[in-house]
């Protein structure tokens, strides 16, 4: 048995959630079948449940409310009804539900960038579905993850009504969230790749420009989850960048966390399970330090293949829990240290060390912004007294993920 650091544990553990589907993979893989005992959704919600995480999040397709398997809604109450008494004996309530757009051979060719009309309304019927069945558990998100909208052969779909498909899809959602004056609120996750050659909603910047293509009372009911390191990092791009953009522009909705090896395909391992996960997590652990207190962090990996065991599952919300607690300690410790304070100082500050504000006079700005007009002499002096340290705080960096600081 191993002796977790509790007080790391709860440190994080009431700002966390885990994807059902986490706990509900049994280790198959393309190339192997599967390693741990099936579960069903209630083994899953209990098991959180016992060990204190606050939240889950549920995929229609996994809790069995799929509606595109069942004759009819109606047949969707008694399971309902079902999961919530689990949920409620558990004390775990539902953070977000998503419906799944991507398992059925229905939408192969896409779902709602489908050139199929009657696939793009089941699939935007899905999508309203899910918003009701969010309302229903009392979720705060639904979170549209469009895995199959996507294409290997681009002459099939053009790529300019594919984003247009989606904006009218959004457009509806909204509307209906608004309508039916639902709390819950639509995040959009991108994926660059996999299932599809080439996924549309591709990084987090593409989301954003989605949700720039709505009308502005839209665009306030949007949000977005990157899924750190795995998503961004399978494109081999930076997922503290990713991150700072989201909170820049107000559309971090919550965080889907686990480990990944950069440029390979989707690995879902556990946080920072990996040999190269250990300074993109830590700078992820950064930014929600500083910028995202209230931030729910969702896992969203699933434990490794190579844990077959009863107990790889608890240990794997465990190690998740443990490793989040042991970045943001770090992450805190790294922002109060003296030596790391001297250096960045006064770094964070925005404007142009110019007096007039812009905003409110132009003017005097550009007066004052004109004023030194000893062009080259001034680049070169400017240039000489500036001293950015990166060296330095790199080194400061190591240090501190590794104990020495
Ligand atoms: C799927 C995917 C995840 C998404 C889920 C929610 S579906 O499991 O791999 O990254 O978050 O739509
Ligand atoms: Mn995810």
């Amino acid at each position: 048995m191993v002796a977790y650091k509790m007080d790391l544990v709860k440190s994080v553990i009431g700002r966390t959630s885990f994807g059902i589907w986490d706990l509900l993979n049994a280790g198959a893989d393309p190339f192997g079948a599967a390693v741990r005992a099936k579960w069903e959704a209630e083994d899953a919600i209990r098991l959180l449940g016992k060990l204190g995480v606050p939240r889950v999040s549920l995929h229609d397709i996994d809790v069995g409310l799929d509606p595109w398997v069942l004759p009819n809604e109606g047949a969707m109450r008694p399971r309902v009804g079902e999961l919530k008494a689990c949920l409620k004996e558990s004390g775990v309530r539902v953070w977000m539900y998503t419906p799944c757009l991507f398992h059925n051979p229905l939408v192969r060719a896409g779902s709602v960038t489908s050139n199929d009309a009657r696939v793009r309304r089941m699939a935007l019927r899905k999508m309203l579905l899910a918003l009701d069945m969010a309302e229903e558990f009392g979720a705060s998100w639904v979170t549209f993850w469009w895995g199959r909208d996507g294409a290997e052969v681009d002459a099939l779909i053009d790529s300019r009504v594919a984003f247009e498909r989606f904006a009218d899809a959004l457009r509806i959602a909204c509307a209906y969230v608004r309508k039916r004056g639902c709390k819950v609120r639509i995040s959009i996750e991108p994926k660059p790749n996999e299932p599809r050659g080439d996924i549309y909603t591709a990084t987090v910047g593409t989301a954003l420009g989605l949700i720039g293509m709505l009308p502005a009372e839209d665009r306030d009911l949007v949000g977005v989850n990157p899924e750190l390191l795995q998503h961004e990092g399978m494109a081999g791009l930076n997922c503290y960048h990713a991150i700072g953009l989201l909170i820049a522009a107000g559309k971090l909705s919550f965080l889907h966390l686990g480990g990944q090896t950069p440029l390979r395909y989707d690995q879902d391992h556990p946080f920072l399970v990996g040999n190269s996960c250990l300074k993109s997590s830590f700078y992820i652990a950064l930014a929600v330090a500083k910028h995202a207190p209230d931030c729910v962090v969702e896992f969203d990996c699933h434990p490794l293949r190579t844990e077959a065991g009863d107990d790889a599952r608890e240990e794997f919300v465990m190690v998740n829990l443990e490793a989040l607690g042991l970045m943001m300690e770090k992450a805190q410790a790294f922002l109060k240290h003296p030596q790391v304070k001297e250096i960045l100082g006064e770094a964070d500050s925005r404007g142009f060390g110019i007096a007039a504000d812009p905003d409110k006079n132009l003017d005097a700005f550009l007066k004052e912004l004109r004023a030194e007009t000893d062009y080259a002499e001034r680049v070169n002096s400017v240039s000489a007294a500036a001293n950015p340290r990166a060296q330095a705080l790199d080194r400061l960096v190591n240090m501190h993920l590794l104990g020495r600081l």
